[in-house]
Order: C-alpha cells, then sequence, then structure tokens
C-alpha cells in the first residue's frame, strides 16, 4: 500500500513551524521534523533552490517512497493544506474563509509581537511593548472573542500557538493572564493545550528563545 510522507523542514525554534507540528500531532500524522541549522547549514541550504521563497518553512510531500517530493512553502499555506488533509477545516467555503480571516487576524498580531521582540532602542521597545499589551493585544482579543467557533480548526490551533508560544509566560500549564476576561478564548486556549498530542509537545519539546 503506497503511503504518503511529509518531511518539515524549519530551524530549531517554534517559529513559524509550530503551528504546523501541532497540525501534525493534533491529527495524530507522522512527519520528520527536519531542523536546519541556522548558523552552520541554512546558508548552503538556500543556495540549493529547494525553498521557492527562500525561506523556510518548507514541507515536503511525497506520494509514496519513489515518488519525486513535492514542495509546499508558506507557513499558514501549509497549515491550511494539512487542515484540509487532516479533517481541521471547516466544512464549507464560508465556514474556510472566516477560518482564513482569524488566522490572517492572528498574524497580524503576531506581527506586533514581534516588532516588540526584535526592537533594539529600549525606550521604543518601551513603548511597544506597553502598546502591545494596553492596545493592540486587548483590542485583537475582543474581535478573537466575537468570532470564535466551537469545531477545533486550524483558526483555534493558529490563535493557540501565538498567545502559548508569544504571551504565555508558562508555556505548560496555566493560560496567559491577558485572557482572564475572555471566557470563550481562554475555554478555546485550554481546550487546545489539553489535547493529549499537544500536552506531551509542550512537555517535551526543546525550550527555544522563539
Ligand atoms: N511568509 C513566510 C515567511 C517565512 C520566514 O520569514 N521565514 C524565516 C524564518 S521564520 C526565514 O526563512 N528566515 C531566513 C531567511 O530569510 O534567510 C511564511 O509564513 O512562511
Amino acid at each position: 500500500m503506497s503511503q504518503k510522507s511529509y518531511k518539515l523542514y524549519y530551524f530549531r525554534a517554534r517559529g513559524r513551524g509550530e503551528f504546523i507540528r501541532l497540525a501534525f500531532l493534533i491529527a495524530g500524522v507522522e512527519f520528520e521534523d527536519f531542523c536546519v541549522d541556522f548558523e552552520k547549514d541554512w546558508p548552503a541550504f538556500k543556495a540549493t533552490g529547494k525553498c521557492p521563497f527562500n525561506q523556510v518553512p518548507i514541507l515536503e510531500i511525497k506520494e509514496d517512497a519513489k515518488s519525486e517530493p513535492i514542495v509546499l512553502s508558506q507557513s499558514v499555506a501549509i497549515l491550511r493544506y494539512l487542515a484540509n488533509e487532516f479533517g481541521l477545516a471547516p466544512d464549507s467555503n464560508l465556514g474556510k474563509a472566516k477560518a482564513d480571516a482569524i488566522v490572517d487576524a492572528v498574524m497580524d498580531i503576531r506581527a506586533k509581537k514581534r516588532d516588540v521582540h526584535f526592537e533594539r532602542d529600549p525606550s521604543l521597545k518601551e513603548k511597544l511593548s506597553k502598546d502591545f499589551l494596553e492596545s493592540h493585544l486587548p483590542s485583537a482579543l475582543k474581535s478573537f472573542q466575537r468570532v470564535t467557533d466551537v469545531k477545533l480548526t486550524y483558526a483555534d490551533i493558529s490563535f493557540f500557538n501565538f498567545l502559548n508560544s508569544w504571551v504565555a509566560k508558562d508555556k505548560i500549564k496555566g493560560y496567559p493572564a491577558e485572557l482572564e476576561n475572555f471566557p470563550l478564548l481562554r475555554g478555546l486556549y485550554e481546550r487546545v493545550r489539553d489535547i493529549p498530542a499537544v500536552k506531551k509537545r509542550l512537555e517535551t519539546r526543546p525550550d527555544t528563545m522563539l
């Protein structure tokens, strides 16, 4: 019987790879998690031209042992593809569009947090951090609270992963304090956190800065 295989290439980080890993783990589908060493191996790997947009993550898919690999790129496209394959996407096109809107909003708020993280000027960093905590994040959470749904989809995985990776201080237990006043979102966060495969990943993954 032919056996589809998957190989994810990413750095040794949560970054833009983690929601893809979570989708595999939640679906219970095996994949190879290939970590490219950023310092040692990335320049040569990039030069091979294997990555369509010269960046990772990429996902290599083989229909069976003999077939040529198909390479997918762009983290959200990969997540969405896997979600559709593994039953983690809404059924209707409208439902998918709504899930996409949530993932896009997650990536928007993630970008704000990323700006804080990489800012080197201390006073600007403090200002960006304050804006993030007092304005951007609460406003995004209010919007998420309005649009949250009941079925577990890739939108929930991306939402959980952003808060868990970038906002939660204890990434394994509890929930981020910022969710205190958002019971629906807290429930959603806890629901993903408590999936046994996710719980195991949180407890066993390498401790990385991003
Ligand atoms: N829009 C892309 C962005 C990918 C991206 O920024 N990848 C970074 C790592 S998170 C990368 O490959 N950096 C190395 C480089 O650009 O040389 C996605 O979501 O996949």
